[in-house]
């Protein structure tokens, strides 16, 4: 994913009060200056807002990257995740607009995204911040022929796709923590929310709903939640391309699906195993009617996580583990 691109854009990101000249960056991206002004007039054309004086050099002044449903279907290569997408600017909630999609039939694979949210949501309607052109706020509308029963396995196996796509693309090791968040360095820098509408024994559709902290830097996140949260951006120090990250968890979560049908759970149990959240170690886990210290070490088929208290081994449904014995979520 490091493109020239990327690598111009990082280069005009990395001080927001310094100007760079086109010969260092020439220097830097071993090009010549003439293919350097060809990137630059090429960023501007994409809503890159870069400044330019004189004698001083280039300075990135902002970014609108300009996410459209065809910016986003140009080069995506999935045959049926995102082969409608509506793209909003504001939306309320991609999750409750997608909920309303569904209900009208939309089909299988509808992809919504919006750049910013003004009420997005977590769990237990909980609030997801999700500031204008930062990140990625995104939902989309599956109808697996399954039995209810088995649709939180789709939570895993999302968070498992996030999680793989972090450490390819971004190069990070991101850690997922039961049953939704993905975190990174003990923080928050995405979530994700499945919800579905099921008869008793078949599911009518399921929304996925996922949130990424892309660009935020710390000013961005509310000060509220900056001790729990986190970004790609303030991860790696780079900045990053929301277009292509979109991209590339359609076309993994369209693979990892696939595989998913045809092979079973196990094999996102085994994924989600290798990248869980202080899996072995001693977490406080809070339940409706009690706290408790417990060893987590695994989920099971139904979606619940097994833990291990006083020798004994728990399935735990609904809990909420702590991290930093703090109560965080
Ligand atoms: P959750 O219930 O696990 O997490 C919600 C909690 O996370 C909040 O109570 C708050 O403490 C914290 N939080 C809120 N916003 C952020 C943020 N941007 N980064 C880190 N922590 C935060 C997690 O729920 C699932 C979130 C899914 C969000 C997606 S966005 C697209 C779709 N539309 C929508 O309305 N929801 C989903």
């Amino acid at each position: 994913m490091e493109s020239t691109r990327h690598q111009l854009i990082n280069c005009l990101m990395k001080d927001e009060n310094q100007y760079i000249s086109s010969e260092k960056l020439s220097e830097k991206l071993h090009m010549s200056r003439t293919a350097v002004e060809e990137f630059l007039h090429e960023l501007k054309k994409d809503g890159y807002l870069i400044e330019y004086i004189p004698n001083r050099g280039y300075r990135m002044i902002g970014c609108q990257e300009q996410i459209s449903d065809s910016t986003i279907r140009q080069g995506l290569q999935t045959s049926w995740l995102g082969q409608t997408i509506i793209h909003k600017e504001t939306i309320a909630s991609t999750q409750l607009f997608a909920h309303k999609k569904a209900r009208e039939n939309a089909k299988h694979g509808t992809v919504v995204i919006a750049d910013e949210q003004t009420a997005g949501k977590g769990r237990m309607n909980r609030p997801w911040h999700s500031k204008k052109g930062k990140g990625v706020w995104m939902s989309f509308i599956l109808r697996p022929q399954m039995s209810p029963q088995f649709a939180p396995q789709l939570t895993f196996l999302t968070s498992t796709v996030l999680a793989s796509v972090f450490a390819k693309e971004i190069g990070i090791d991101a850690r997922i923590k039961w049953p939704n968040d993905i975190l990174f360095h003990d923080k928050k820098v995405a979530g994700v929310l499945t919800e579905m509408q099921a008869d008793q024994d078949h599911i009518r559709y399921v929304v996925i709903g996922i949130g990424i902290n892309v660009n935020h830097t710390q000013a961005d996140i509310p000060a509220n939640i900056r001790h729990q949260a986190t970004s790609l951006k303030i991860a790696t120090k780079q900045h990053w391309q929301i277009k292509k990250l979109i991209q590339k968890i359609l076309e993994t979560f369209e693979k990892d699906y696939t595989t998913y049908l045809k092979t079973g759970f196990a094999f996102v149990k085994s994924n989600w195993e290798k990248r869980g959240y202080k899996l072995g170690q001693d977490v406080w886990v809070r339940t409706l009617s009690d706290r408790f210290k417990a060893v987590c070490y695994g989920i099971a088929d139904d979606g619940s996580l097994l833990v291990e208290k006083n020798g004994h081994v728990k399935r735990l449904y609904s809990a909420e583990i702590e991290w930093n014995n703090s109560g965080k979520q």
